[in-house]
């Protein structure tokens, strides 16, 4: 079968957005709110237990807060923080404050310039992605990526395959033809349920997750004169993950 795509994950794959982006706009929306809910670097990494910003403020109150008393109209309460906190989020991506992982510009130029089609597989809000894209990536490349399925745009979110096969569907692909580049455990439950062979880059967050099922596991893709190390996985021992790389693991 021939490598004819690939879906990125964004939130810990494209850019190490959770700690320095995330959080920050999520503390941002309680403190204008007038909550006394703040979320340190440590209890973050429990909450990525859950993916969906909505979905994680519910699950903090729900395991954390037994001493907040939820109000009746909760739900309307946790949405409009949530707009406040994709608010602070795009501010901070607007400024160019949360670069590209090493090597993701080189690969995916490379790609693009090879013919592989390129899709976004991502539980994070639309509008994140598409600033994050234009001040870090750069202007006009949202549109290297032929579909950006992500958020609401599915009922049930990662661990769950549904936006991988959502993007797969709207591609017209079968998950053979294609590789998922995930950084997560639940993003490599959801691209593995999609049926995906899955590259896995770890960060600071997801280094201790289990990534059984991950055809290799990298610390990152590695840059000519900064070379990635494989810390599980595929055999194929290369510096640095390119094209003719991303054939060979997708035969193997
Ligand atoms: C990403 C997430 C997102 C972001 C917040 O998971 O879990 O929830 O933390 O995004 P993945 P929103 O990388 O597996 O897609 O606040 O916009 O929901
Ligand atoms: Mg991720």
């Amino acid at each position: 079968m021939t490598l004819r795509a690939l879906l990125f994950d964004v939130d810990g794959t494209l850019a190490d957005t959770e700690r320095d982006g995330h959080r920050p706009a999520f503390n941002q929306a309680f403190a204008d709110a007038g909550l006394d809910w703040h979320w340190d670097i440590a209890l973050y990494g429990r909450l990525l237990a859950v993916t969906g910003g909505k979905e994680r403020m519910k699950y903090y109150v729900d395991q954390f807060r037994p001493d907040y008393h939820k109000p009746d109209n909760f739900d309307d309460l946790v949405a409009d923080l949530h707009k406040a906190k994709t608010r602070h989020y795009s501010a901070l991506a607007a400024r160019g404050g949360i670069p590209m992982r090493p090597g993701i510009r080189r690969l995916l130029s490379e790609a693009r310039a090879a013919g592989l089609r390129l899709a976004i597989a991502t539980t994070t809000t639309p509008e994140n992605v598409t600033v994050l894209l234009e001040h870090s990536l750069g202007p006009g490349t949202q549109d290297w990526f032929e579909v950006i399925a992500a958020g609401d745009i599915v009922p049930t979110k990662k661990p769950a395959p549904d936006i991988y096969r959502y993007a797969l569907a709207q591609m017209g692909l079968d998950a053979a033809e294609c590789l998922a580049f995930e950084d997560s455990e639940n993003g490599l439950r959801a691209s593995l349920g999609a049926g995906l062979k899955t590259l896995i880059t770890v960060n600071d967050y997801t280094l201790d997750h289990d990534f059984s099922g991950a055809a290799v596991v990298l610390s990152d893709l590695g840059e000519p004169h900064v070379p990635n190390r494989r810390l599980a996985g595929a055999g194929l021992d290369q510096p640095l993950v390119d094209v003719a790389y991303l054939k060979a693991l997708h035969q193997s």
